[in-house]
């Protein structure tokens, strides 16, 4: 470290923070530390490394600050965001680019330059009379050839306190790695808080995304999506790298799938916010690993996964003890969980949308003091709990976690999943053709419906490829190209499949109960391992009704019918062929570099849909296929 870093940071971080933080030996690291406590200027700066003692500080300092407060059960604390900072701010988050590169008309990006100039300013000072809060974390195992550090700094507690329980702690990663450490940059601030200790700057939210020198700004925010800074900052760094690298992020649960004989075999899963990732991951009778991000590489082969991170920050809404037994046991056992944006009541219980029992009638919540009928300024009936309310837990503390989650070389990829929310097209649960079908015709053509739970219209199909659309930093078609290039090269290519909960029949009614899924997961599992055989359809290969009655039996006891084997597995063609025209028409006109094997894919599975209609008509059972 130079001389000039050498006595700045020595004054900065007194006597014992630099002595802690001279145990790395990186001067990048040191010269970026250096360089944002000056422009930030807090008060304080807080060294923390992977001591236990360091970590109890920073989570006290989130109930000293104001930022948590102690609920009635040991561990638990509740956290507040502002009335309007409850989810993802879309507009003000912004891939910066330099003048002239282009990543086409789904991402948003700002001139490099110019916000770096604007988040400067907006980040002038505004840590002043705060603590800052430096955090060392990795992201996936420690010691693996998957292992990114991250540097966060904030001078929000939450903030680096919700890294604790959500990320592997990474100083000694830090240390270990020394001068080669390629690590990721966060720089985030909540701003001013107001008597809520909430951000009160809304207008100056800003996360900007710095590919060019692998650093995030964050500010005048707290809700994590936007602030902390390993999970969806870092997403987008990771993509980045990732693309130049041949190794994918995605926005996908991992879980192991029990099968005959004591048999574990791992899947990965996409869906879109609210469509059933979660509770995919937490399948009972199978493990989780991950609920939100995988890193995917190949080895040997073989696709490996891991999951990035070893928490959750999982919506509350719905939980109940019957549908989530293992969140429900794991919400009310004393151990470190914060809470957010839901109903405290005034014995410091928590109550939120959707959970056994009558509501409170009063408490307080994201709004404030709270009673029922509460309206907004818009008159609008202010629930309980934000929709968006949140958990987070570390993965420990639930019974169903899988062993491989620390795994350095991380878990053998049986299949990939793609899930949206869609009431008429595809079916519960289909195979792709191939590899590339799979990653055109289900992952680059996924679509989910928005619900009430989302601002904006009910029902409105949304274009979400992957479920990776609100991260990608690469132009659209070049993370499709890489996603079919991955496959080069293995000796074992995972099984693609898409997966729908949410189909319904012509009166609107579901066609299948939420447990059904359970059945779709044993099927994919003895697919993978080709114990079962499929049926072909012009859109994929969907389970033989004998299989499934079987599954179904031994799974859930259930008798199922042929006749709810025919609703379910019907082929739509009408609704198939107006997806692929939606789906052609955003890669024609909103991706700048749609790979023409997109257009391909596309074109060959409506000849596919359009022969198989002369011959059987609209609507196709798959008695009519075998
Ligand atoms: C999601 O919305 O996909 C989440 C929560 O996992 S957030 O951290 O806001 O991205
Ligand atoms: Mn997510």
């Amino acid at each position: 470290m130079d001389e000039k870093t050498k006595d700045f940071l020595k004054q900065r971080l007194g006597e014992q923070g630099y002595n802690k933080l001279a145990r790395i030996n990186n001067p990048g690291l040191h010269q970026f530390i250096a360089k944002y406590v000056e422009h930030c200027n807090p008060a304080k700066v807080f060294i923390c490394t992977d001591d236990p003692a360091d970590i109890r500080y920073v989570r006290e300092a989130a109930i000293r600050n104001g930022e948590e407060s102690p609920l009635a059960t040991e561990g638990h604390t509740i956290h507040f965001d502002n009335y309007h900072d409850q989810a993802r701010d879309k507009e003000h988050t912004l891939i910066l680019m330099p003048k002239g590169v282009d990543l086409g008309a789904t991402i948003k990006t700002g001139d490099r330059d110019t916000c770096l100039v604007e988040i400067h300013e907006i980040m002038k000072d505004i840590m002043k009379g705060k603590e800052l809060y430096v955090r060392f974390f990795c992201l996936g195992p420690t010691n693996s050839e998957f292992s990114q550090p991250v540097i966060q700094l904030t001078d929000s507690a939450y903030v680096a306190h919700s890294e604790d329980i959500l990320y592997r702690l990474g100083f000694d990663e830090f240390v270990r790695q020394g001068p080669n450490a390629r690590f990721f940059k966060i720089v985030h601030s909540a701003g001013e808080l107001d008597e809520r200790k909430t951000s009160k700057n809304l207008d100056k939210r800003r996360v900007y995304i710095d590919l060019q020198d692998s650093i995030v700004y964050s500010a005048n925010t707290q809700y994590g999506g936007n602030t902390i800074g390993l999970k969806k900052l870092s997403m987008r760094l990771a993509i980045d790298r990732g693309s130049k690298e041949g190794w994918l992020t995605e926005h996908m649960l991992v879980m192991g799938v029990h099968g005959p004989k004591g048999r574990v075999t791992y899947i990965t899963g996409a869906f879109p916010s609210l469509c059933g990732k979660t509770s995919t991951a937490m399948l009972d009778n199978e493990t989780i690993v991950g609920d939100d991000i995988a890193y995917l590489r190949k080895k040997d082969g073989e696709v490996r996964a891991v999951n990035v991170e070893k928490g959750m920050f999982g919506i509350i809404m719905g939980i109940n003890s019957e549908d989530d037994p293992i969140q429900w046991k794991a919400l009310h056992t004393p151990h470190e969980i914060i809470f957010s944006n839901v109903l405290v009541t005034p014995e410091k219980g928590v109550h939120w949308i959707g959970k056994d029992g009558d509501v409170p009638p009063k408490g307080h919540n994201h709004s404030g003091e709270w009673y029922k009928g509460k309206k907004d300024d818009a008159g609008n009936e202010i629930p309980p709990s934000h929709p968006n309310a949140r958990f987070t837990l570390s993965l420990e503390n639930l019974e169903n976690l899988d062993a491989a989650l620390h795994d350095p070389k991380g878990v053998v990829v049986g299949a990939m999943v793609y899930g949206g929310r869609d009431s008429d097209t595809w079916v519960p649960v289909e195979e792709s053709l191939d590899w590339k079908h799979g990653i055109i015709i289900k992952g680059a053509s996924l679509e989910s419906e928005t619900t009430a739970a989302t601002l904006g219209k009910a029902g409105v199909r949304k274009f979400n490829l992957m479920s990776n659309l609100d991260f990608l930093s690469i132009p659209v078609g070049s993370y499709i190209q890489n996603n079919l290039d991955f496959a080069k090269g293995l000796k074992k290519t995972p099984l693609i499949f898409s997966v729908n909960y949410f189909l319904k029949d012509k009166d609107g009614e579901f066609l299948n109960a939420k447990t059904d899924k359970k059945v779709w997961y044993k099927w994919m599992e003895l697919r993978i391992h080709d114990d079962v055989d499929a049926i072909e359809t012009p859109t994929g290969r969907i389970p033989r009704y004998e299989d499934l009655k079987r599954v179904f039996k031994e799974v859930l006891d259930k008798e199922y019918s042929m006749d709810d084997y025919k609703k379910q597995f019907m082929v739509r063609i009408p609704e198939n062929l107006a997806k692929i025209d939606r789906i052609k028409k955003i890669y024609e006109t909103q991706v700048h570099d749609t790979p023409q094997v997109v257009f391909d894919a596309l074109e060959a599975q409506r000849q596919r849909l359009i022969t198989a209609q002369k011959k059987h008509g609209d609507y196709i059972t798959p008695d009519k296929l075998v």
